[in-house]
């Protein structure tokens, strides 16, 4: 490992790797071993080597498998599931959540972006968008304190890449390796924030983790993986500098080189899902599924009218998840 001037065997890598990682935890105060972690797991190399690492050292880390119902030529998402069903096994005192967005709310990713978008462009914005309400979702609702995810060195310094070519100094101010509690948002933290991912990937063949190796098929092309090229390029030539370009970065907004804006955007509960959103009445997430559409249908007939659930039984609806829907509950109240 050049950037970091060391050689180890295996047996020394396992343990240097997970001494990495519970000293960014420490550092960072991302958690207390009392707190509860839930883990998004992709079934990658990153995910599932964090949910590795957060069980051997004790941590009540249990995981989020989201499936997108991606098949990309590649069967995606069924072959991550399968990745992802495998590693659980073997820990059986951890809990696995499972969220099938397809069975939930009525389409799958590919299919809910190309009826937003038209056929036009990836659906990645969709898609980040929908997991983000997910893991927020099932965070809340299964009181865990925190939110892990596995985003390693090399998908900071890209995000911190564009950030400064952008010179998007708001973003700057919000990147971090903890994002605290706030409004009816999770904790979010990055324990492999400064994992470099080759030394993930490499954790995850040396310990025998099964993981899935192709990427989904939505990243070609994109300008993070430009970035990264860029980024191996410039650690080729000059080993350790991503690692030195993210903690100085850090340093720098440790001492307030880069401040939120003075007024915050404040976050009003959406009334359908009940998540926090910066926009009156429903929020993205409720949108993207046609929620208001039908929500004012309700509104229509008058609330004395209401059944149990007046989303769900509208035959637009596809948000088959009564879970996510808070307004019959408020009404009822
Ligand atoms: S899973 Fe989703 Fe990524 Fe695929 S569709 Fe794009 S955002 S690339 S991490
Ligand atoms: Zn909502």
């Amino acid at each position: 490992m050049r950037q970091h001037k060391l050689a180890l065997c295996e047996e020394h890598y396992l343990e240097w790797f997970v001494a990495q990682t519970e000293r960014a935890v420490h550092k960072y105060r991302m958690f207390a071993p009392e707190e509860r972690v839930l883990v998004a797991v992709s079934g990658g190399k990153d995910s599932l080597s964090l949910w590795d690492v957060l069980l051997r050292l004790g941590y009540q880390a249990d995981g989020l498998y989201i499936n997108l119902g991606i098949d990309g030529g590649v069967d995606y998402s069924a072959v991550s599931f399968q990745k992802v069903t495998a590693f659980a096994a073997a820990w059986p005192a951890a809990r696995l959540h499972v969220v099938d967005i397809a069975a939930t709310y009525g389409e799958t990713i590919p299919q809910v972006a190309r009826r937003k978008l038209r056929g036009r462009g990836k659906p990645c914005a969709v898609c980040g968008l929908v997991k983000r309400h997910v893991m927020n979702r099932i965070a809340r609702e299964h009181g865990y304190s925190v939110l892990a995810t596995g985003h390693n060195l090399d998908d900071e310094v890209a995000v911190l890449m564009s950030n400064v070519l952008h010179w998007q100094t708001g973003y700057l101010a919000r990147q971090a390796p903890v994002l605290e509690e706030r409004e009816g948002l999770a904790r979010k933290v990055k324990p492999f924030c400064r994992i470099y991912e080759r030394e993930a990937a490499a954790y995850a063949l040396i310990r025998g983790i099964d993981y899935i190796y192709d990427e989904c098929v939505y990243v070609a092309g994109s300008t993070t993986l430009l970035y990264k090229d860029l980024l191996n390029r410039l650690e080729a030539e000059s080993p350790g500098a991503k690692l030195q370009f993210y903690l100085s970065f850090l340093r720098a907004r440790e001492e307030g080189l880069f401040r939120e804006p003075a007024e915050q955007v404040t976050l009003n509960p959406c009334p359908i899902c009940g998540q926090p959103t910066s926009v009156p009445g429903p929020c993205a997430f409720c949108r993207l599924w046609g929620v208001e559409t039908r929500n004012l249908e309700s509104e229509a007939d008058g609330p004395a009218d209401l059944p149990t659930c007046p989303l769900a039984h509208l035959p637009t609806c596809r948000l088959a998840d009564l879970q996510t829907c808070r307004l019959p509950r408020e009404r009822a109240g």
